[in-house]
């Protein structure tokens, strides 16, 4: 099988002291670099959102973050601001192994709508290209790391999984935001997914 690594959003606002921080979210960054010279093909993808997205609760008046709205594309958690393009927030990790990289996917590039997973935006449908790029380059199998586990990571792998890509989880190398249950449901849908959780 042709292997690649995907590395989900370790960038510096989902690491501590960042806009959206998660909990220990750089500890994993030394795992991630050295499972790279392993695997057939390195991705990276960079939540990338222009000042005013749609997902940040500034935009919404009366709303904080962390709320939960309805879209027109379905239920929408509100974030701080975060990585907004060309900001040092969207910035990757300055430890991650970059140079390894072999493709940069960025998502939630448009206004409208947010994109969690490397694959689809939120409406489900959207592609990202992703799995294009996946399909032509022979790669079958994937083992995935990074930031949120329980929404990046869980949306791209449950993706990843229904379009028949052989999926591994390393959950040593994600972390969590964990929202009221957020990671249970998240490792729970994965498993149910046919995600391999390791
Ligand atoms: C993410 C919330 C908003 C993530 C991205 O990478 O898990 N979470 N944007
Ligand atoms: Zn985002």
């Amino acid at each position: 099988m042709t292997h690649a690594l995907i590395v989900i959003d370790v960038q510096n606002d989902f690491c501590p002291g960042g806009a959206l921080a998660v909990p220990e979210g750089d500890v994993i960054v030394p795992g991630i670099n050295a499972l790279m010279p392993e695997v057939d093909a390195v991705v990276l993808t960079q939540d990338w959102h222009p000042a005013g997205h749609s997902s940040f609760a500034s935009r919404h008046s009366g709303q904080d973050p962390y709320a939960l709205i309805e879209m027109p594309y379905g239920p929408q958690v509100l974030w701080p601001d975060h990585c907004v393009q060309g900001s040092n927030g969207a910035a990757f990790h300055a430890d991650l192994d970059v140079d390894r990289a072999d493709l940069i996917i960025r998502k939630g590039f448009q206004p409208a709508i947010d994109s969690y997973s490397a694959f689809f935006e939120n409406d489900r449908t959207t592609p990202t290209g992703l799995e294009g790029y996946l399909r032509t380059r022979g790669i079958d199998r994937l083992t995935m790391v990074g930031l949120a586990t329980d929404f990046c990571v869980n949306f791209s792998a449950v993706d990843a999984a229904r379009l028949g890509f052989q999926i591994t989880v390393r959950q040593d190398l994600c972390r969590a935001i964990d929202l009221d249950g957020s990671l249970a449901a998240a490792i729970e849908g994965m498993a149910m997914a046919g995600v391999a959780l390791q």
